[in-house]
């Protein structure tokens, strides 16, 4: 009751209502509440509340682009089958041919703040490669080892190469989940290369063209979507730096450097700065040239600062996690790096949930 009431002055604030409508919409909303213990949220208050979500991710340095965000209803999903048409329908809208639009698919929401019987992506993204345990190693993207597992119990088996893209995994009723392979035709993908070290291709590196996170709970005015995927575009560093670079994912430096024949013997030859620098460099050649949209980490500080300069303009304060805003390339060299950020959570946000398996 408290959560709607502050989100429907907030929203409504925002979006030009007069006090009238205002106080109208919450007699409403808390007559609904009192009769059947929740309400519905109107397609404006949803969308709206989405791009507030948004907009209140501390984390996130790509804030800026807040209000352009598609918002997709699929409240309405009543199966798996739809489930899965709907996030089928979303990839296309967001890839776009690469030049991509921000974009969120809302599922119904949890039947109250317990949560346990909302539906479910069980996949971290929509889109996202396998991880294989081999005797030889893991091949594909360690983080995914655990779903990958699931999947195969479940009788999907991928061709075992280090990029086969997951099915999706989808709950609506408490009941089994079920697996929907993604149409190929739906997924776009950028191969890496390098402006200047043609040998980079010979490690046959690639990404996908779109992050669309799908585990997250979406909360606005006190309910809770379960099922709420998005997407906006890639920062180059989130490939360059994290999921090609970490020792516990790609883990590609030391094939990097040997490509750049770097001197691999000492820490001190600064080999994994230099092969590091060079990944980020291909992954934003590689984006660019295919027409694929990305931003590089300077862009994107400089598109914060003005989100910063917007909200303080529009009378609200904004909030962020230093520690996750800055880039984990030169981060001292963005104005992030030097600047304070207080840590508070506002609702309505997106939420980390437990994962269901
Ligand atoms: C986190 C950039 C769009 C919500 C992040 C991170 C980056 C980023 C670099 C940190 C990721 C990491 O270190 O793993 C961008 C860019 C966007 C964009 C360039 C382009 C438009 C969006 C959209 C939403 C969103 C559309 C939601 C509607 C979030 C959230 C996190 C996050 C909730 C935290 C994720 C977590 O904790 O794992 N974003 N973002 N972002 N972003 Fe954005
Ligand atoms: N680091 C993750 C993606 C996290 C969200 N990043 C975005 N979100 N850019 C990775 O796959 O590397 N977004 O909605 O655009």
């Amino acid at each position: 009751m408290e959560e709607s009431e502050s989100f429907i002055r907030a929203c409504f604030r925002e979006l030009g209502k007069t006090r009238l409508e205002t106080d109208k919409r919450i007699r409403e909303v808390s007559d609904s509440i009192a009769e059947t213990g929740t309400y519905t949220h109107t397609f404006e208050e949803l969308e709206h509340g989405a791009k507030m979500a948004w907009r209140n991710s501390n984390r996130c340095i790509g804030r800026l682009f807040w209000e352009t965000m598609r918002v997709l209803d699929a409240r309405g999903a009543q199966t798996e089958e739809e489930m899965a048409e709907a996030l089928f329908r979303h990839i296309e809208y967001a890839t776009n041919k690469g030049k991509i639009r921000p974009a969120i698919t809302v599922f119904p929401p949890a039947a109250d703040s317990a949560t346990g019987d909302g539906p479910r992506i069980w996949n971290y993204q929509l889109i996202r490669y396998a991880g294989y345990e081999t005797p030889e190693g893991i091949i594909g993207d360690p983080a995914s080892v655990k779903l990958t597992q699931i999947c195969q119990f479940m009788g999907w088996s991928g061709a075992g190469t280090a990029f086969d893209v997951l099915p999706l995994v989808l709950q609506l009723g408490g009941s089994k989940p079920k697996l929907f392979p993604i149409p190929e035709r739906l997924i776009l993908e950028v191969p890496l290369v390098h402006p200047d070290y043609e040998q980079f291709t010979e490690l046959q590196l690639k990404w996908y063209a779109v992050p669309l996170v799908s585990n997250m709970r979406l909360e606005i005015g006190g309910l809770h979507y379960t099922a709420a995927p998005f997407n906006g575009w890639y920062m180059g560093t989130e490939i360059g730096a994290r999921n090609l670079a970490d020792e516990f994912r790609y883990d590609m430096l030391p094939r990097v450097a040997e490509i750049m024949g770097l001197d691999t013997s000492k820490e001190a030859s600064l080999w994994r700065d230099r092969a590091l620098v060079e990944t980020n460099v291909a992954v934003l050649h590689s984006y660019k040239q295919e027409g694929v949209t990305i931003v590089d980490h300077h862009t994107a500080s400089k598109q914060f600062a003005r989100f910063t300069d917007k909200e303080r303009q529009a009378g609200r304060a904004v909030t962020g996690n230093w520690s996750w805003l800055i880039p984990p390339v030169s981060p001292a060299t963005t104005p992030i790096f030097h600047t304070h950020y207080d840590n508070l959570t506002v609702n309505p946000n997106y939420y980390y949930q437990d994962d269901p398996y």
